[in-house]
């Protein structure tokens, strides 16, 4: 399943995960066995292969018709062959798509996937970096059977009216696969019911269907006091449900008031982490249990708010965050492009469709208070300015309920500051830079002060030390033993944590990674030892300091 909830009642849905056959284009003539979803780099063979994979299985279908194949994720890029007819092509391994089979007779056929994780002049967002571009179908796969029109997906907004009192706002887009009329579209959330007609479609036309509804006695989301509703759009022609779509929303508000991020009217202090999409045994592709996994130890420190970085996370770790009241900034996929990647049409063209696909996919769960974009990419320059600002431009019209930030790493030199609602940094003092966290601090705020950040929220969006799990020097402490990590990451929260001007941090980070080979030199054992917890989410001292001072907060 790509939710931790069923989507759909009236829609027939299948699962295809399960078994594979995988075929690695190395020359090998070997096949193997593969569980999808998962990255082929826990085949043996495979721990490091790099390339193009086929993966194959058979489809039993019992009703002919037109079908959905739905994807959560292939890494990194994919095409999708049924029968051998190509139906469709999907780039980014973050983001779910579907391809649309019609004519499917009743019978069994051959669902092909070619994935390829390559590095190229074709891929400007899966590049060398410090986290892993792994290979495979890393989330799950569905086959959907649909009809003569079908709903693609929701997009729900609210407003507060009163004490448990909202009004929904909800867009239902429709797409017509022939011709329908005498249709409409039944709306309901928290006990409320709406319906709205559906103007005539031909084939191939799409339509927005656009209902508010009023709601009362509605318990708000808040952080770590999670309460979700189900949001249900069902379709009906000639008075026939012919489908439908369910998603869990929660109402409450962000607000930007002046210095603070409000939730529901109060005041949000974010004790954050970072958490990449990445474990020692399940690469990027975790089941969620080791998800779950992960979030308790997230709650047991007394964090509140998760980054992703730096890209868009799978729904089913959405969902929990969701059902955790876990406040998420989600971003878009990158991370510190280089001017040659950054400065190509390809990039904007990639990063365009990753936005959208994100905002679209994503733009429903509560847990997502903010935007992120382009993690310490070139917003000292003018290009990068124009870029910046279309990509904002972007994300607002896509999503004006939410604020925009971007983390920056361009100390003093930063041009873009004015262009977003949230101002946010990745710093490292005591570690890149040996100065005291607090006069590091406040030396960059006062700059921000004077270059777009006045009058704003400013996040800490990275701040942390290196240290190997296992390596221990009591004595010395040097940098990378876990002495070291725990003393350093101690004066940094205290610090940011004792400075009302910043609304809080996100730790560098949750989990240590693998990192690509081009990073292996300056990342001993070729991972970002930064975690708290190692690949296998084994402690380190760190943690005990983190929860020690996340709790005193
Ligand atoms: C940057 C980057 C992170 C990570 C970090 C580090 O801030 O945004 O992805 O690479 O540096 O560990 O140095």
């Amino acid at each position: 399943m790509q939710r931790i909830f069923d989507e759909h009642k009236v829609r027939i849905v299948k699962s295809l995960d399960g078994l594979w056959n995988l075929t690695p284009d190395n020359g090998s003539g070997k096949s193997y066995p593969v569980f999808v979803p998962s990255v082929w780099e826990r085949i043996p063979d495979l721990t490091s292969f790099r390339g193009v994979c086929t993966y194959k299985r058979s489809v039993e279908i019992a009703e002919p018709g037109t079908y959905l194949l739905k994807f959560g994720g292939v890494s990194h890029t994919a095409d999708v062959y049924l029968d051998g007819q190509f139906l469709g092509h999907h780039y980014n391994a973050f983001t779910a798509f579907q391809v649309l089979a019609e004519n499917v007779t009743a019978g069994s056929h051959t669902l092909t996937v070619v994935a390829d994780n390559r590095f190229s002049e074709k891929s400007a967002l899966h590049v060398p970096n410090d986290y892993t571009t792994y290979g495979g179908i890393n989330r799950p796969v569905e086959l959907h059977k649909v009809e003569e029109a079908y709903i693609d997906r929701m997009a729900f907004s609210c407003e507060e009216t009163g004490k448990g009192k909202y009004l929904a706002h909800v867009s239902v887009f429709l797409r017509a696969l022939s011709s329908i009329e005498n249709a409409d579209v039944l709306l309901s959330v928290a006990g409320g019911t709406e319906k709205a007609a559906v103007p005539a479609l031909s084939a191939g036309e799409s339509a927005e269907i656009k209902l508010d509804l009023a709601v009362r006695n509605v318990v708000p989301w808040d952080v770590l006091d999670a309460h979700l509703y189900d949001l249900t759009a069902t379709l009906s022609v000639n008075g026939q449900f012919t489908d439908d779509l369910i998603d869990r929303v929660g109402f409450r508000t962000v607000k930007i008031e002046g210095e603070r991020i409000l939730l529901n009217g109060k005041e949000v202090r974010i004790k954050g982490f970072n958490r990449h999409e990445d474990h020692g045994q399940f690469g990027m592709s975790l089941s969620v249990d080791a998800m779950m996994d992960d979030l308790q130890l997230i709650l047991d420190t007394g964090a509140n708010s998760l980054r992703t970085c730096h890209y868009p996370n799978d729904p089913r770790f959405l969902d929990l965050c969701d059902a955790l009241g876990l406040l998420v900034w989600e971003e878009n996929h990158a991370r510190q492009l280089p001017s040659e990647v950054f400065r190509t049409d390809l990039f904007r063209e990639q990063c365009r469709v990753c936005n959208e696909e994100m905002v679209h996919q994503h733009c429903n769960h509560p847990g997502i208070y903010i935007w992120g974009l382009l993690n310490e990419c070139e917003s000292d320059t003018e290009y990068g300015r124009t870029v910046y600002a279309e990509q904002i431009a972007q994300l607002r019209a896509l999503d004006p309920t939410r604020p925009i930030s971007f983390a920056s790493c361009r100390k003093f030199t930063d041009i873009c500051l004015d262009l977003v609602e949230v101002v946010s940094y990745n710093i490292y003092p005591r570690w890149y830079e040996d100065d005291s966290v607090r006069h590091y601090t406040e030396k960059l705020v006062a700059w921000m002060e004077e270059h777009g950040a006045k009058t704003k929220p400013i996040l800490i969006t990275e701040i942390g030390a290196g240290g190997i799990y296992g390596y221990h020097d009591p004595f010395a402490k040097p940098k990378w033993s876990e002495e070291r990590q725990a003393e350093i990451l101690e004066e940094q929260l205290t610090a940011i944590h004792a400075m009302p001007r910043l609304s809080g941090a996100y730790l560098w980070q949750f989990a240590d990674v693998k990192v690509a080979d081009e990073f292996a030199l300056r990342r001993p054992k070729a991972q970002n030892n930064k975690g708290i917890v190692d690949l296998y989410r084994r402690p380190k001292l760190a943690y005990l300091t983190v929860k020690k001072i996340y709790h005193e907060i």
